[in-house]
Parts: structure tokens; C-alpha cells; sequence
């Protein structure tokens, strides 16, 4: 049978940022029960592939180097939670054009290319906590800020010790001047 890998792309934190955001995560834990995330599976997903074959990889990654991005700075200012799938999340409150013209650009090169994509319009976010047993209270949290310089392609790996997040390949993005 033909390799497949479960696929997507997606805004990575550095370490700084990954420890700010695990600690964000720890603390909604403790308000709101559920499973926080591992700190090395923390992420901002960009466009979400799923199972794909494994020699896509190198069409995928050609078509990520033709994009063409701005790096920004992403304010996760917001906490918000999905009653529908009890997940607790961080995001900002004001998407940066730049984010969004990333998102887009990605996501009309996978449709030319022929990936299948969800409709779903982009909503940025990074989950925090699954299975959440209430909502985290209205308070907005301490400024945290992200400076976005790349973007990823990750492949998602299930063990049994939960999923895996293997980067397998990394994008700059522009800085502005
Ligand atoms: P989530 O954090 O809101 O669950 C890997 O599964 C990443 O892809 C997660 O960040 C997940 O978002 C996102 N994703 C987007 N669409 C998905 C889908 N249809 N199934 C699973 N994950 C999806």
C-alpha cells in the first residue's frame, strides 16, 4: 500500500513563545479541567490537509516556497472556548493582514494544485485544552506576543503516547522593511 501522512501547515512557536503558551494552557487546565496540550504540540494551524499520500510531499513543498509572505507580530489577546468540541483556545482578537493574506495565498495554491481543502472560512487559533469540563472566565489574559518569521509543514503522527507533530519542512517569511 501506498505511504500516506496526515498533513498540514501551520505557524510554529519558538521556544519562548511555546513555553508562554503551554503556561497559558497549564493555567486554563487548572480553571476548566480537560487535557492541556503538550507543550511540543502547541501550534497555529494554517490550512489543514489531513491524510494525503507521501509522495505529495514534494509538490507540497515546492508550492510553499512560491509563496510569497510578509513576517508579522500576532498579539494573543483573546481566550475563547467551542462548547461543540469543549476546546479551549488562544487567538487575536484583530487578525494581522499579513496572517490573513498568508492564509489565503496558501490556500489558493493547494486548491490550484488540486489538494482538497474544507470550506470553512480561516479562523485563527491555537488550541489550548480539549475536553474542557466549563468555560474560562471573561477576563482577557496578559499580552502575549508572537513573532511570526516562517511558516511550517507538519505531519501528524499518532503513538501511544497521543499525536506527534514531525515539522518536515520550514518557509521564511519577508521581513518588512
Ligand atoms: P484544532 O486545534 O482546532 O483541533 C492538527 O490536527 C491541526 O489541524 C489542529 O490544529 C487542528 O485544529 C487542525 N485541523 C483543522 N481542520 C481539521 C480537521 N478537519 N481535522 C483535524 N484537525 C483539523
Amino acid at each position: 500500500m501506498e505511504p500516506r501522512l496526515r498533513l498540514f501547515f501551520a505557524l510554529w512557536p519558538d521556544s519562548a513563545t511555546s513555553a508562554a503558551l503551554h503556561a497559558r494552557a497549564r493555567a486554563l487546565h487548572t480553571e476548566c479541567g480537560g487535557r492541556a496540550m503538550r507543550r511540543d504540540t502547541i501550534h497555529l494551524t494554517l490550512a489543514f490537509l489531513g491524510d494525503t499520500p507521501a509522495r505529495e510531499v514534494q509538490r507540497l513543498r515546492a508550492l510553499a516556497a512560491q509563496v510569497d509572505g510578509e513576517s508579522f507580530a500576532l498579539a494573543l489577546d483573546h481566550v475563547g472556548s467551542w462548547k461543540r468540541n469543549r476546546v479551549l483556545w488562544t487567538g487575536p482578537s484583530i487578525v494581522p493582514p499579513a496572517l490573513a493574506a498568508l492564509a489565503q495565498d496558501l490556500e489558493a495554491r493547494l486548491r490550484a494544485a488540486g489538494f482538497a481543502l474544507e470550506e470553512r472560512a480561516f479562523s485563527p487559533h491555537v488550541t489550548l485544552v480539549r475536553n474542557a469540563r466549563a468555560a474560562p472566565a471573561e477576563a482577557p489574559p496578559a499580552p502575549l506576543r508572537w513573532s511570526v518569521a516562517s511558516f511550517v509543514l507538519v505531519a501528524s503522527e499518532r503513538s501511544a503516547a497521543g499525536a506527534h507533530y514531525r515539522v518536515i519542512g520550514r518557509w521564511p517569511l519577508q521581513q518588512r522593511v
